[in-house]
């Protein structure tokens, strides 16, 4: 079986926008529900724009090609965090979630995106874009006191440039490694 790597493509939050969701973690961390709660690494703290799943390595160029192409035609916009959520429901939460303004160029840029993926092959995605940043992953299904969003007020920051980054799990965990940037804008 040939080589693939697991891919999705990002916006990484800038270092001010790093630094607020991680005292936000260390402040949910307080939480009674806290301990049900495995809470993402400052260094692994993103926002998903297309996950691309296992992704041959001889296919990877023609992905980041096309994304090349589009990517210098989007102008930088800006994104804050506004709210503190259950995901993806409050009912059945998985994850709790740093959820961002409302924002036309990121659904603009995420559905650019997923042309450049189903171009390059790829299945088209069926969940909906729903931008957040992951702050946490619930161990257990099921916990409570978690039903409730929280206003927040973080960033915003300038979206200067996405990565293509590779999720991979090892001994400390799972690492991002950025594999390519791609600015936005001439
Ligand atoms: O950025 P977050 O943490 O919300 O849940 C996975 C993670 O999202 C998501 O891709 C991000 C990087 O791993 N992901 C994993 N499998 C997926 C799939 N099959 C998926 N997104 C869509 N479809």
């Amino acid at each position: 079986m040939p080589e693939a790597l697991r891919l999705f493509l990002a916006i990484e939050p800038d270092p001010e926008l790093r630094r607020g969701l991680s005292h936000l973690i260390g402040e949910l961390k307080r939480e009674s529900w806290a301990a049900h709660v495995r809470w993402v690494r400052s260094a692994n703290l993103h926002l998903t724009l297309r996950f691309l799943g296992d992704v041959a390595a001889e296919d990877i160029s023609g992905i980041s090609g096309g994304v090349r192409t589009v990517t210098g035609g989007i102008e930088p916009f800006r994104i804050g965090v506004h709210r503190i959520a259950p995901f993806p429901t409050p009912r059945r939460p998985h994850a709790i979630v740093g959820e961002t303004t409302p924002c036309p160029q990121l659904f603009a840029l995420a559905s650019t995106l997923e042309q450049v993926a189903v171009s390059a092959g790829l299945a088209p995605e069926r969940r909906p874009f729903s931008p957040h940043f992951t702050l946490g992953r619930l161990i257990k299904s099921r916990t409570p006191h978690l039903n409730e969003s929280a206003k927040s007020n973080l960033g915003p920051m300038t979206v200067g440039r996405i990565v293509l980054l590779n999720s991979e799990q090892t001994e400390r965990g799972r690492t991002y490694t950025p594999l390519e940037y791609f600015p936005l804008g001439k």
